[in-house]
């Protein structure tokens, strides 16, 4: 394996630049408070960052809403600042990938407003447009994820555009030559400016069926929530014409061939597809031609993650994407922090840890994760996510998890800022704050570092395959195997103690990370407890 596999069962730290660190005093993180935090990140001893978007933006999606997709919006900083950013974390060892958002731009971008100025312009086919059906109703049935059709009428123009997420947020046509060339061109200028990689917003969503068919209803027993809350009729329809077009795979290796370009760099593609994840992923990173990696929704579901799921979700991977490649993920920026989604007490948080650095594929842990912070509370004055505002409170959007992050218990604001912040400082986070964790040996950030040490210093657990797969009750157990080199993992995802049948040969447990050792009488996993066990 070569550095320029790096992504390979790397560990990606997910950074939310809100709710970092604030070095201007305005109550909003940014890119130099990400620089001058990122020794803390080195500690954790991952491999890259990925950084949610900072581009310039209204902001209507907290920056999945680009309107430069080559300028640092000023709430974030400057260029000079990014490139700060860049060389600091490479001086420290990090890559730096960053969140290009390519399947919609903002309504305020200028193509948009070029586009929508006329049906003649040269940007007039850069978005999708469609004039109203006879009755003056949008062009057909599809939905937004955030809530109503995905239709909005342009007064200026007399059609309607298309858009997947808010009306603020109009698609990209994408078969519009012009249009892919352009996000091309974008993708090469932040290569030449360093980047390491992509993690690349929605790529289910570039391309939209070019006769606009209606979506056909999905059989209610089939409706899964676990992309849109319940509450949103879009889980009622299966969204075969609205995303997801066979065109996505010329693109992607377009894209592709451009990152061989720039050897070492990679991306991973998010694929959020209730319905057919698995087969996106292994069609999307099929034969080296597509992204390196698809971000997996599996393990981001609302039921606490059980031993049966994980073997199933491996089972299906390797029939319906054999030779893919996943980056798994229990919390991110748009759902409800595992430790709360999943009920967690302290002592599953370090299985859970253990668990996600022992799988196969590349993780990403996302801000705050690594102190086991819960999901925040938010009133609804002082909520910000409009997917929130739109559904609550039946559904309470996305801003408990995008608290700021936690450093100093005793400082104002956690040391996040010396003002009030853009979302309030969860109370109950303050006992988890980096300073108080740094130096507790037992902690649970010390945890994460020992286990994210452990993979990296272990090949088998990067690379290695993964096999004998088996749930029985809550007892995972499998083996990670690279030429001579087993290691056997399992783990008790429940409360009750399990006996644990040792495969043959003479095991010895990884130093350093915790977990049980096999005595005399074999091996009992207490609830919540694993062990590691290297074949000697
Ligand atoms: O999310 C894509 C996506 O599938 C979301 O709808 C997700 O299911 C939802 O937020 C879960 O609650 C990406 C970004 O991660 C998200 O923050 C953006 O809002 C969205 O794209 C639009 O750009």
């Amino acid at each position: 394996a070569t550095d320029l596999d790096w992504w390979r069962g790397g560990v990606i730290y997910q950074i939310y630049p809100r709710s970092f660190q604030d070095s201007t005093g305005d109550g909003i993180g940014d890119l130099a408070g990400i620089a001058a935090r990122l020794p803390y990140v080195a500690s954790i001893g991952v491999d890259a960052i990925w950084i949610s978007p900072f581009f310039t933006s209204p902001m209507k999606d907290f920056g999945y809403d680009v309107s430069d997709y080559r300028d640092v919006d000023p709430m974030f900083g400057t260029l000079d600042d990014f490139d700060h950013l860049v060389t600091e974390a490479h001086r420290l060892g990090l890559r730096v990938m960053i969140d290009l958002v390519l399947s919609h731009t903002s309504n305020e971008h200028e193509w948009f407003k070029e586009s929508r100025s006329s049906r003649t312009n040269d940007r007039a086919d850069w978005y999708v447009w469609a004039d109203a059906k006879p009755d003056g109703t949008p062009p057909n049935n599809w939905l937004s994820i955030f809530g109503g059709p995905a239709w909005h009428w342009d007064a200026k123009r007399l059609q309607y555009y298309m858009h997947n997420f808010l009306a603020s947020q109009p698609d990209l046509n994408l078969h519009a030559p012009a249009v892919q060339d352009e996000l091309l061109d974008t993708t090469r200028f932040w290569l030449e400016k360093g980047v390491d990689g992509f993690r690349l917003d929605t790529i289910n969503f570039y391309f939209a069926d070019k006769d606009l068919r209606d979506n056909p209803a999905l059989a209610p027993e089939r409706r899964n929530a676990s992309i849109a809350p319940a509450v949103n009729p879009y889980n009622y329809q299966e969204h075969i014409y609205s995303k997801n077009q066979p065109e996505n795979l010329d693109f992607l290796k377009r894209f592709r061939d451009l990152l061989d370009e720039y050897p070492g760099s990679a991306a991973v593609g998010e694929v959020g597809d209730a319905q057919l994840g698995m087969e996106l992923l292994g069609q999307y990173t099929k034969d080296g031609q597509g992204v390196q990696m698809c971000y997996a929704f599996d393990f981001l579901a609302p039921e606490r993650l059980r031993a049966e799921r994980v073997s199933s979700v491996f089972a299906h991977m390797k029939e319906a994407a054999p030779d893919g490649w996943a980056c798994w993920a229990f919390s991110n920026h748009d759902v409800t922090r595992h430790m709360t989604r999943w009920g967690l007490t302290d002592l599953g948080a370090r299985m859970y840890a253990t668990l996600i650095c022992s799988l196969r594929g590349s993780i990403c842990l996302f801000q705050g994760e690594e102190l086991g912070l819960s999901e925040a509370e938010i009133a609804f004055e002082d909520l910000q996510d409009p997917y929130g505002i739109e559904f609550w409170p039946e559904f309470k959007g996305r801003d408990g998890c995008r608290t700021p992050m936690v450093w100093e218990a005793s400082n104002v604001n956690a040391g996040f800022s010396d003002v009030r912040p853009w979302l309030p400082v969860a109370p109950e986070h303050l006992a988890n704050a980096v300073a108080v964790q740094d130096g507790r040996e037992g902690s649970l950030l010390n945890h994460y570092r020992r286990v994210v040490s452990m993979r990296n210093e272990m090949p088998v657990l990067r690379r290695g395959d993964q096999t004998e797969l088996t749930a029985t009750g809550d007892l995972l157990t499998f083996i990670r195997t690279d030429g001579t080199d087993r290691v056997f993992c399992a783990f008790n995802m429940g409360e009750a103690p399990i006996e644990v049948a040792l495969p043959l040969g003479n095991w010895v447990p990884v130093e350093g990370i915790g977990g049980t050792e096999p005595g005399l009488a074999g091996l009992v996993l207490d609830g919540w407890d694993y062990a590691l066990l290297r074949a000697v």
